[in-house]
């Protein structure tokens, strides 16, 4: 298991969100990422930084002109402390000219800031998702993952939300996908609406996400069960949504049906979206798996016999996100120190 790092990721420190009409304070916060650091340390995982990434990359599936919003918005703030969040969304983008709809042009909610730091954290996730996807692509290591934040699952082609700018899974997979077909697990307990829009049509793209049932939890507009792809992607996109309050008992089946959806596919490579969000005591998830758990979901995936690359996406929980993915991560591939010769 090789640990790929954002070493940016905390300058992105979102101020607030906005829940239903009233500010909270924020989740996604760089706490989140030391306590994942500080629990793989603990179990023997060693650590390296991803370096810098081709300016180009994002591009292969982001729009360039929200990469320049993203961009630019964060370069405005340099200094300010300030942030910008939209607050109102054109039904029709393309007509938003002024700065205020622009907003809301490039993003879906009102949880998602853009500060000064957003554009650099936000990079630094994606070079560390492609660095783990080269890594594993080249048959340096057999897993890898990017220990990053902000997340990314959510991200769309042209437009933040749910704390995600770039998505690191989609990029990944979209690196790997030279060699051979790549199926996308989405762990995460929110359904990973980003990685599905993107890959929606892509036949050698498979999207396969185990979240809380939209109806009730964010995003809210996607991940539904009927939602199985489109065009030459038809058939290519599995949603299994869960009510609120799953715990193993409901997960396992609809892991297994991921994972036996994913064997069928017959992909070259995996990538798991991975989120501790659905662990009990997690604020915002709503599910009650515990900790062991994630230990079970590593070793299932282990058990498809196929090269990894995993994604770090929500957990807000402090306290329990670090053992949930160190479980995981432990159960997926075994802890290598450095540059593993054989599998890691
Ligand atoms: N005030 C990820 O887990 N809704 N994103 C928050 C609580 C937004 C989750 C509601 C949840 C976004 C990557
Ligand atoms: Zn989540």
């Amino acid at each position: 298991m090789r640990v790929v790092c954002n070493p940016s990721h905390a300058a992105h420190v979102p101020p607030h969100e906005v829940d239903n009409g009233t500010p909270t304070p924020p989740w996604e916060v760089p706490g989140r990422y030391d306590a994942i650091r500080a629990a793989l340390a603990a179990h023997g995982f060693a650590f390296e930084d991803a370096p810098d990434l081709p300016a180009d990359a994002p591009a292969r599936l982001h729009d360039a002109g929200y990469l320049a919003h993203l961009r630019d918005t964060s370069a405005a703030l340099a200094g300010t402390g300030g942030w910008v969040m939209p607050s109102v969304f054109p039904f029709t983008p393309g007509a938003a000219r002024g700065e205020v709809a622009r907003r809301g042009a490039f993003c879906f909610d009102t949880f998602t800031a853009i500060t000064a730091g957003t554009w650099a954290a936000a990079l630094g996730g994606a070079a560390a998702a492609c660095r783990a996807a080269e890594l594993v692509a080249a048959g340096e290591t057999r897993t890898a993952y990017a220990l990053t934040r902000p997340p990314g699952h959510h991200a769309e082609r042209g437009r933040c939300g749910g704390y995600s700018f770039l998505n690191n899974a989609a990029l990944a997979a979209d690196r790997l996908r030279g060699g051979g077909p790549v199926a996308v697990l989405d762990l995460d307990v929110h359904h990973g609406n980003g990685t599905q829009h993107l890959f929606y049509d892509a036949p050698d793209v498979l999207t396969v996400s185990v979240h809380g049932d939209p109806a009730g939890l964010f995003p809210y507009f996607s991940g539904f069960a009927d939602e199985t792809g489109t065009g030459r992607g038809l058939g290519f996109n599995l949603n299994l949504p869960l009510p609120p309050g799953t715990g193993v008992d409901g997960y396992r089946p609809a892991v297994a049906a991921a994972l036996e959806r994913v064997g069928r596919f017959r992909p070259a490579f995996v990538v798991v979206a991975f989120g501790a969000d659905a662990h009990e005591a997690d604020p915002i998830g709503g599910m009650r798996l515990p900790t062991a758990y994630f230990a079970e979901l590593g070793a299932a995936v282990r058990a498809l016999g196929v090269p990894v690359v995993v994604t770090q996406e929500g957990g807000y929980d402090l306290a329990t996100v670090g053992a949930c993915a160190a479980a995981f991560l432990a159960a997926l591939g075994d802890v290598a120190s450095r540059a593993p010769s054989g599998a890691g």
